[in-house]
């Protein structure tokens, strides 16, 4: 088979500050979202679909496993040789903006936070690995939250554009792939992890949701305006949670539904950040819902400037559903919602696995945007197992990563242009919707467990040898 992977395919993995960094109050860094998210599936689960979460802390009750994380602060030099050894390309990782802006309001920036990414982005260069950054992985400074209410508040997009500003003037001869604000499209489903508030109610919800997201829309556009004057030759993209949506059969009815949950749910976003315009379809289903969104004049001049220069996406599961459910057919562990597909295979969390989904997400999206694609997240949550002799025999994870990495190939076949992939979770580090350790997603391994145990040591996993090769080969053995 000659290789379909093109020359320069960007190979690599994908982390977020706030899951792997831990050094939570260190270097001057101030609180946000994640710091205040206790542990434990059950409490991380229930905030997520609830209202009224107030972001304090109670340490009595709950532990706080983003704090210390896996320690990369500390052990990014150790890291980042192992991902050298990998043969990475790119590294994907987030910039922690309470690092840079503590509080988020201030004007100055906070020099310590800026030294540390300089130190990781110079350890990424000496062995000529490619930081793709994101600017806001739902980590939002806790101040913003508290003050403002999150991104509700039309504040926000102004400390972002000072933000942005700092990180692009400042890092501008090291980073060219840059992505702005990460799932953008899971906000009306999770709107505490992307746009930093936990709905009043449920009647509040979409209403702020949908305001919260046309502010970082604005923030978007700003951002990829003032980094292409910032860096000349900068990629800035968006970044989708993609679920393609399947009729659970052929009835006309469940297959119009199923059309119109895709294209809120995986193409409204896309639509604004890539083609510069809010859809069509768009203005009934606010009529509908009774949403109504404030702009300012400009705004949607600036939405119509500056839109991407590709499309970013994480891919885990696909969604099969149909108009009308019983309660019973309801969720089945999906965090999209949909029911259960009977054709497919859960893993432990219940997350669909369908690495055909992967192949049929690439070509709907290249073929309503025909933008380069990158995939930037994908992988599998498992329970890893220690051997006496320290090896981590994980042909689960290779098994799920081969056919999802055939599926993109077969995409490629089909003229989609992708620019590369990045596992997530290259390294064990805290899940984001359970707050656990357990849920490993690594190549490599970290001696951490749900309680916080452990030597933090790090191991090469079977993945590791198995993905180096993939690499080494440009995607050719699988
Ligand atoms: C995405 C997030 C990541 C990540 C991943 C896996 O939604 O962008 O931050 O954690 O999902 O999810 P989880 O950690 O819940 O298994």
């Amino acid at each position: 088979m000659s290789n379909v992977f093109p020359d320069g395919f960007l190979w690599g993995g994908a982390t977020a500050a706030n899951q792997v960094e831990g050094g939570f109050h260190e270097g001057g860094k101030g609180p946000n979202l994640a710091d205040v998210l206790p542990g434990g599936k059950e409490n991380r689960l229930k905030l997520l679909s609830d209202t009224g979460f107030d972001f304090e802390m109670d340490t009595d009750k709950y532990t706080y496993p983003n704090h210390e994380a896996i320690d990369f602060y500390h052990r990014y030099k150790e890291d980042i040789a192992l991902f050298a050894e990998m043969g990475f390309k790119t590294f994907r990782m987030s910039i922690a903006w309470s690092r840079i802006f503590p509080k988020g309001d201030e004007l100055e920036p906070n020099e310590e936070g800026l030294a540390f990414y300089d130190r990781v982005f110079d350890e990424l260069a000496k062995y000529d690995i490619e930081p793709l950054v994101t600017i806001a992985h739902y980590e939002t400074p806790l101040h913003l939250i508290k003050e403002y209410g999150g991104w509700r508040n039309r504040k926000l997009v102004e400390f972002f554009e000072r933000y942005v500003t700092v990180i692009f003037n400042r890092y501008k001869d090291k980073v060219k792939y840059w992505l702005t604000f990460n799932e953008i499209n899971g906000a009306t489903h999770m709107p505490l992890f992307g746009l930093g508030f936990s709905p009043e109610n449920e009647e509040t919800r979409l209403q702020d949701s949908f305001q919260g997201l046309h502010h970082q829309f604005v923030a978007s556009a700003k951002a990829v305006q003032l980094g292409h004057e910032i860096i000349p030759g900068s990629q800035i993209g968006c970044m989708l949670l993609y679920a393609p949506v399947y009729a659970y059969d052929s009835n006309p009815e469940n297959v119009l539904y199923a059309k119109k949950e895709s294209l809120l749910f995986n193409n409204f976003c896309g639509d604004v950040q890539v083609r510069g315009e809010y859809p069509n379809f768009i203005d009934r289903y606010f009529q509908e819902n009774d949403i109504n969104i404030e702009m300012e004049d400009g705004d949607l001049a600036l939405i119509k400037e500056g839109t991407v220069d590709f499309i970013s996406l994480s891919y885990y599961m696909s969604r099969t559903d149909k108009k009308n459910k019983t309660p019973e057919e309801l969720g089945q562990g999906n965090l999209i919602g949909g029911v259960k597909n009977p054709f497919l295979e859960a893993s432990d969390w219940g997350w669909e696995i369908d690495p055909k989904g992967l192949h049929i997400a690439l070509m709907e999206l290249y073929g309503r945007y025909q933008v380069p694609l990158f995939v930037v997240e994908n992988g599998l949550g498992a329970y890893d197992k220690v051997e006496e002799d320290g090896s981590v025999n994980d042909d689960y994870r290779i098994d799920y990563l081969r056919e999802h990495i055939r599926a993109m190939g077969e995409a490629i076949k089909d003229g989609v242009e992708l620019m590369g992939y990045t596992a997530w979770g290259c390294i064990d580090l805290v899940s984001a919707s359970s707050g656990e350790m357990s849920k490993r997603y690594g190549f490599i391994y970290v001696d951490k467990q749900d309680d916080g145990s452990g030597s933090f040591d790090r191991s090469r996993k079977k993945s590791f040898y198995w993905y180096k090769n993939v690499i080494a080969t440009n995607g050719e053995e699988l």
